[in-house]
């Protein structure tokens, strides 16, 4: 009686309308929700690896990780067997420890230190490892270095020198011989 009323009520205060409709019936129980797909969890940051073994008559070993942090690619070495002092540390184009080839540069860069801009360094330019106390390390965040896509260092080969990267020096910083070295391989899932 009283809803009847307000009906009424409702079409004589909106008598500009033109038809006056009744109050909604309630929405029928509408069906549970489907369940949300989950997305798919990112795939976990790619990590690889290298192990150096001597080229030459210097005795040393030691090993370089790489993994993606952020965009960027962490790098750090342990490399033991050098005296005190700075070594030259790059990643070379080749594939294998006795087909070493130059510094990775696939986009055609002067050689550099790694601090330099991405036009004026080579991939591949990694700059000294620093050796004290019989133990040559390396720590960096790197923004060139890739692991994956088209210039992935994967594959490469990471290259300890006998002298210091002078970095201004072309074509290679004027490093002296290339005496360890280690194929970079991917580490993902291990
Ligand atoms: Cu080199
Ligand atoms: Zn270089």
């Amino acid at each position: 009686m009283r809803i009847a009323f307000r009906v009424v009520l409702s079409c004589i205060i909106g008598a500009g309308l033109v038809a006056c409709s009744p109050p909604e019936a309630p929405a029928p129980a509408s069906p549970p929700p489907a369940e949300a797909p989950t997305p798919a969890p990112p795939p976990p940051p790619l990590t690889a690896s290298a192990t150096i073994a001597p080229i030459a008559e210097v005795g040393i070993e030691g090993e370089v990780r790489f993994s993606e942090v952020d965009g960027f690619v962490r790098i750090e070495a342990e490399v033991r067997g050098l005296e005190d002092g700075l070594y030259g540390f790059h990643i070379h184009t080749g594939t294998d420890c006795d087909e070493r080839g130059g510094h990775y540069d696939p986009t055609d860069r002067p050689h550099g230190s790694p601090d330099e801009p991405e036009h004026l360094r080579h991939v591949g330019d990694l700059g000294n490892l620093v050796s004290r106390e019989g133990v040559a390390r390396y720590y960096r965040i790197d923004p060139v270095v890739s692991l994956d896509g088209e210039y992935s260092v994967i594959g490469r080969i990471a290259v300890v020198h006998h002298g210091e990267d002078k970095l201004l020096p072309q074509p290679a910083g004027d490093s002296g011989a290339q005496i360890g070295c280690g194929v970079i391989q991917t580490t993902r899932g291990s």
